[in-house]
């Protein structure tokens, strides 16, 4: 049914059931293009533990983690893709989802490369925690995203993905989508958070965020508060800058940037192979 090792085909049905008319905004694109971002951004450089190999967050200790709610919508629209094509691995799966969704959605070409295993090593099992809280500042900010071993620049441009999507209520507690066409990848975001007035609003569940009405869409926009310390911080924000006026540039830096976070904690010998995982001892199979 499925040829194994046919990442072409894999590709083609991830991007065939992005369209979900009664899905948020009508794509699964924006959730997906997240599951990716959260199954690596458990990385800490200094121990190698978290990262996408393991595909860890099948599993309560880190599937349950508060920072991940919502993610199982991602991991339930790719099941059928999975069933099709057993033989990818999760790890692998998660990766090229949010690899093919930002394509597909108008966004860079990204480098993937396959190999990650399913394999869960419990000594690299990530503790909660390591996902960043967007109610916080800027030292937060580098404080997680350093660990993962991403400067300034690189940091600004991971955060371009907030171009897709929304916050929902009963995930983050945040409310609301950033750009007016969420499931468009463009440098809109970076527009937007330097070009309106952000002001500050308490929602009913006492979270803060940041809202803008746009009269157009007569809705309110909105930005985290960690998206907003982009924008004070002098060596945050002359990225920020380059990215609103230059779009060409934010994509080239993007795809460098996300290619880098989809690798983390995988290593691989001169050709390509990955080299840790599989065989490692003292971990299960699932
Ligand atoms: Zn996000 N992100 N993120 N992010 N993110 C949300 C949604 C999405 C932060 C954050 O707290 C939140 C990166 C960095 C950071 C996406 C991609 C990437 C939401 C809303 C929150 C609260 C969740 C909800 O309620 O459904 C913080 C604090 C970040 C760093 C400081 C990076 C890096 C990303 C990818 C490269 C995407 C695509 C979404 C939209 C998900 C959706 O379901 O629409």
């Amino acid at each position: 049914m499925s040829t194994f090792g046919d990442y072409e085909a894999v590709r083609q049905d991830i991007a065939s059931l992005l369209h979900q008319p009664e899905y948020d905004d009508g794509s699964a694109g924006p959730v997906l293009v997240r599951l990716a971002w959260h199954s690596a951004g458990t990385y800490d450089a200094e121990t190698d533990t978290g990262g996408s190999n393991g595909a860890g967050m099948r599993y309560e200790a880190e599937g349950g983690d508060p920072a991940n709610a919502g993610l199982q919508h991602a991991r339930v629209f790719l099941e059928p893709v999975k069933q099709k094509h057993d033989w990818i691995t999760y790890a692998d799966l998660w990766t090229l989802a949010g690899v093919v969704a930002v394509k597909e959605m108008g966004g860079p070409e990204l480098e993937w490369k396959a190999g990650r295993t399913d394999y869960v090593d419990d000594s690299k099992l990530p503790p909660r925690g390591r996902l960043p809280d967007g109610a916080k500042g800027a030292d937060h900010i580098r404080w997680i995203f350093y660990r993962m071993g991403f400067n300034d620049q690189e940091i600004v441009a991971l955060s371009g993905a907030h171009n897709l999507g929304r916050c929902h209520n009963d995930r983050s507690g945040f409310h609301g989508a950033w750009v007016p066409s969420p499931t468009r990848f463009s440098n809109t975001y970076f527009r937007l958070m330097l070009s309106e007035d952000w002001h500050e609003k308490t929602l009913d569940n006492g979270v803060r965020q940041f809202v803008h009405y746009d009269e157009d869409l007569d809705e309110e926009l909105m930005m985290l508060p960690t998206d907003i310390a982009l924008t004070d911080d002098p060596d945050f924000r002359p990225w920020v800058e380059l990215y609103a006026k230059d779009r060409e540039r934010f994509y080239i830096d993007f795809a460098k940037v996300f290619a880098k976070l989809i690798e983390l904690g995988i290593t691989r010998d001169e050709s390509g192979k990955v080299v840790n995982g599989d065989n490692v001892r003292g971990g299960y199979h699932a």
